[in-house]
C-alpha cells in the first residue's frame, strides 16, 4: 500500500490513531475510493436543475448537457468558478487587512499599530499618496482607503498591476484583462458561468485571467503589502517546524487558518505577564504558541514562532493530547476537527463570523475588541491545561530559516544600501544559478503527504535552480531540512551552493503564506527590471509548481501565474482533463496568448524534468544557455583598469 506520508511523525501518529479507533483525513480519503470519475475529470455540471448533467468521457454516452453544453464549456465553467472562489478567499482576507489598517490609523486604542513606516511610505508613494509632513497615521488612513476602493471599483484599473514589467502590462491591455475592481471580476465570473451566459471556453478563460489577476495583483497583493505595514516586513529569521515543537510542560495553543489579524493578537496575549503567571499557577511552565497552515507561516515569518505542521497535520496535532486549544479563523480548517476533539481535552475555538463549526466554542473576534478576545482565548486554554490526559508528542522537529520577502532578497543579495536583483540576475546569466522556481501549495491525501514537494525541490536545487516557497509546501520542505543554509552544501548543485554560501542563504527561500505568492510576482518583476533577462516575466528562466494542490485558491494562484507569463505545473491531477479540447488549450495554446501555460504531472521526477527543460529553453532563447565564465582579474588586468 502507498505510504501515507514522507514525514515519520505523521506515520507514527496515524498508527496510534488507528489503534485508538480515531478517524483522520487519510481514512476518509480512502472511503471515497473509487472516486466519481466525472468529478475528477471536471465533466459534471450542476449549474442548473435541468441537470445535473455529465459528459461520457469515452464518447459512447451523452456528449452534451441538457442545455447543449459541451465538455469544454462545462470544464471551463467549473474551472472559472474555482478561480472565482479562490480569488474571493484571498481577496476577502485582503479586505479585512485593509479595514484593520484603517482601524489602526484612526483608533489609537485598537491594539493594532503601524509597525513598518518604511513600507508604509513606499506603498503610499506607489499609490500616489503624499508623505510629506504627515503623520504615519494620516498616511496609513489614506493608504487603507485607497486599498479598500479596489474592491468595489466598477471601472478603471487596480493600481498594483503597475508593479509588473511594462511589456506584461501591454499584453494585459491588449487582451483587455486588466482587473477593474476585485469584487466586480469575481461577481462577473459567477454571472458568466451561470446557465446560458458565456458559452465560449476561450472567453471564459480570458475572464478567468482577469479574475485571477484581481487576486494576485489585487486582493493577495493588498493583503501582503498591508500586513507588512501593520505587522512588519519579514526578514530572515530562525524557527522550528513539525509536531515535535509541541511542549509537554507548557500550555500549547495552536493557531490555525490564515489571517494574522488574529494570530498577531494571540502572540501578544501569550506573552502577557498575568497570563504567564496564570499558566504557572495551573501547573504549566509557560505558553507555547505554534501554528498550522498559513497562519503558522505568518507567525514564523514575523516572530520566529514554531510551526506544528501543514494542512494534513491538523487532526494529528490534536491527537497528541497536548493541545489545550486550537484557535481557528478562516480557510483550510477541516470540519472533522470537532470529532477528534471529542476524544481529547482540546478546545476548538472559532473566531470569525464567517467560519463557525458546530461543536466548537465561538469567541467573536472583531478588529475592535481583538486584544481582549485574544486574552480570553489564552485564558481559556490555560484553564484547560489541568484537564490534560495522556500525551504523546512525536520527537520530530527541524530548524529552518524563513522570512524571504522580496525586500529581504534585495538586501541579502545586493546589500542594504545598494539592494537590487542585479546580483541574482548576474548569477543566472553566468549560469551558476540556472533559474528560479516557485514551489507552493497544499497537501492532498490522494498522494503521499509531503513527498512530491520534497522530491521536486531536491531535484531542482541539485540542478542549480533556486527555489522560492510559500504555504504548506514550504512547511513540507522545512520539515525535510531544506530550509537551512547547510542544505546548500548537502543538496544543491555546485553553482547554486556557491552563491548560497557566499550570501548565507538556504537554497530554498521561504517567502510566506499563500497570499504572499504576490511577493513572488513582485520578485519576478524586479528580475525583469534589473535587466539582462529579457523584457517580460515570460522571458525569464522561471517556473511555478503546486505538486500536492487541493484548494480552489491554488487554482486562482496557478492561473495568475500563467496569466503573468509563468509556466506552471500542477501535481495530483486537474479537473479539466475530461475535455481534450480545453486541456489542449490550457496545456499548449495558452502560451501563445499569455507567454505562460498550465501543465499537469503527478510524478515529481517528471515534473522536475519539465521545469528544467523549460528553464533551459528560456536560457537558450536569452542566449545564455552555456553561462558566461567568471573572469578572475589578475594583477595585469587590474593595472590596465586603473590606467
Ligand atoms: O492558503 S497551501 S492547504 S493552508 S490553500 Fe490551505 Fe493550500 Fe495550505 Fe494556506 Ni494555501
Ligand atoms: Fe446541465 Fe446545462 Fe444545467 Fe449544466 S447548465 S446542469 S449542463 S442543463
Amino acid at each position: 500500500m502507498r505510504e501515507k506520508s514522507l514525514d515519520g511523525s505523521v506515520n507514527y501518529l496515524l498508527e496510534k490513531a488507528k489503534q485508538k479507533g480515531l478517524e483522520t483525513v487519510w481514512q476518509r480519503s480512502q472511503q471515497q475510493e473509487p472516486r466519481c470519475g466525472f468529478g475528477e475529470l471536471g465533466i459534471c455540471c450542476r449549474n442548473c436543475y435541468m441537470g445535473p448533467c455529465r459528459i461520457d468521457p469515452f464518447g459512447e454516452g451523452p456528449q452534451t448537457g441538457v442545455c447543449g453544453a459541451t465538455a469544454e464549456i462545462i470544464v471551463a465553467r467549473n474551472f472559472g468558478r474555482m478561480i472565482a472562489a479562490g480569488a474571493a478567499a484571498h481577496s476577502d482576507h485582503g479586505r479585512d487587512v485593509a479595514k484593520t489598517l484603517l482601524l489602526a490609523a484612526t483608533h489609537p486604542n485598537s491594539g493594532y499599530t503601524i509597525r513598518d513606516t518604511v513600507k508604509l511610505n513606499n506603498v503610499a508613494k506607489f499609490l500616489g499618496i503624499s508623505t510629506e509632513n504627515r503623520s504615519k497615521e494620516d498616511i496609513a488612513r489614506e493608504v487603507a482607503e485607497k486599498a479598500i476602493e479596489n474592491f468595489g471599483r466598477q471601472e478603471g484599473e487596480i493600481p498594483f498591476i503597475k508593479l509588473a514589467p511594462e511589456t506584461r502590462q501591454n499584453t494585459w491591455h491588449k487582451l483587455d484583462v486588466v482587473p477593474r475592481g476585485i469584487d466586480r471580476e469575481i461577481v462577473e465570473m459567477m454571472h458568466r458561468t451561470h446557465m446560458g451566459v458565456d458559452q465560449d471556453y476561450k472567453n471564459i478563460i480570458l475572464h478567468g485571467a482577469r479574475t485571477a489577476l484581481a487576486d494576485g495583483w489585487g486582493g493577495s497583493m493588498i493583503a501582503t503589502q498591508l500586513q507588512d505595514i501593520l505587522f512588519g516586513t519579514p526578514s530572515p529569521i530562525r524557527g522550528q517546524v513539525n509536531l515535535g515543537v509541541l511542549s509537554e510542560k507548557d500550555v500549547n495553543i495552536v493557531v490555525h487558518g490564515h489571517e494574522p489579524i488574529l494570530s498577531e493578537m494571540l502572540v501578544a496575549a501569550s506573552r502577557d505577564p498575568q497570563l504567564l503567571q496564570l499558566a504557572k499557577s495551573n501547573g504549566a511552565s509557560g505558553i507555547v504558541l505554534s501554528g498550522i497552515c498559513c497562519t503558522a507561516n505568518e507567525i514564523l515569518l514575523r516572530h520566529g514562532l514554531p510551526i506544528a505542521g501543514n494542512i494534513l497535520q491538523q487532526e494529528l496535532a490534536i491527537s497528541t493530547g497536548a493541545v489545550e486549544a486550537m484557535v481557528v479563523d478562516v480557510q483550510c480548517i477541516m470540519p472533522a476537527l470537532p470529532e477528534i476533539c471529542k476524544c481529547h481535552h482540546t478546545h476548538l475555538i472559532t473566531t470569525s463570523p464567517k467560519g463557525k463549526l458546530p461543536g466548537a466554542k465561538h469567541f467573536p473576534f472583531t478588529e475592535e475588541n481583538a486584544y481582549q478576545v485574544a486574552k480570553d482565548i489564552v485564558q481559556d486554554a490555560i484553564l484547560n491545561f489541568p484537564n490534560r490526559g495522556q500525551v504523546d508528542i512525536p520527537k520530530e522537529k527541524m530548524d529552518l530559516v524563513a522570512g524571504f520577502s522580496h525586500e529581504a532578497i534585495t538586501y541579502m543579495l545586493g546589500g542594504r544600501f545598494r539592494g537590487s536583483y542585479k546580483p541574482l540576475n548576474d548569477n543566472i546569466i553566468n549560469g551558476r544559478i540556472k533559474g528560479v522556481a516557485g514551489v507552493v501549495g497544499c497537501g492532498n491525501p490522494k498522494v503521499t503527504h509531503d513527498r512530491a514537494h520534497v522530491d521536486l525541490v531536491k531535484e531542482l536545487i541539485a540542478n542549480d535552480i533556486l527555489v522560492v516557497q510559500t504555504g504548506c509546501s514550504a512547511v513540507a520542505c522545512g520539515k525535510a531540512g531544506l530550509l537551512i543554509p547547510e542544505a546548500a552544501q548537502k543538496y544543491a548543485g555546485k553553482g547554486l551552493a556557491e552563491v548560497c554560501e557566499t550570501v548565507g542563504i538556504p537554497p530554498v527561500l521561504h517567502s510566506g503564506s499563500c497570499v504572499d505568492n504576490s511577493r513572488i510576482l513582485v520578485a519576478l518583476s524586479e528580475m525583469v527590471k534589473s535587466g539582462g533577462l529579457g523584457k517580460d516575466i515570460s522571458d525569464l528562466p522561471v517556473a511555478g509548481a503546486a505538486p500536492e494542490w487541493m484548494s480552489e485558491k491554488a487554482i486562482a494562484i496557478g492561473h495568475y501565474f500563467v496569466a503573468s507569463g509563468v509556466f506552471t505545473v500542477f501535481g495530483v491531477g486537474l479537473p479539466v482533463q475530461g475535455s481534450p479540447v480545453f486541456s489542449d488549450y490550457l496545456f499548449k495554446e495558452l502560451e501563445s496568448v499569455f507567454g505562460g501555460m498550465w501543465a499537469v504531472e503527478p510524478d515529481p521526477g517528471k515534473m522536475a524534468d519539465m521545469i528544467i527543460h523549460h528553464i533551459n529553453l528560456k536560457r537558450k532563447k536569452l542566449g545564455i544557455e552555456k553561462g558566461k565564465e567568471r573572469i578572475l582579474y589578475d594583477m595585469d588586468m587590474r593595472r590596465e583598469l586603473s590606467l
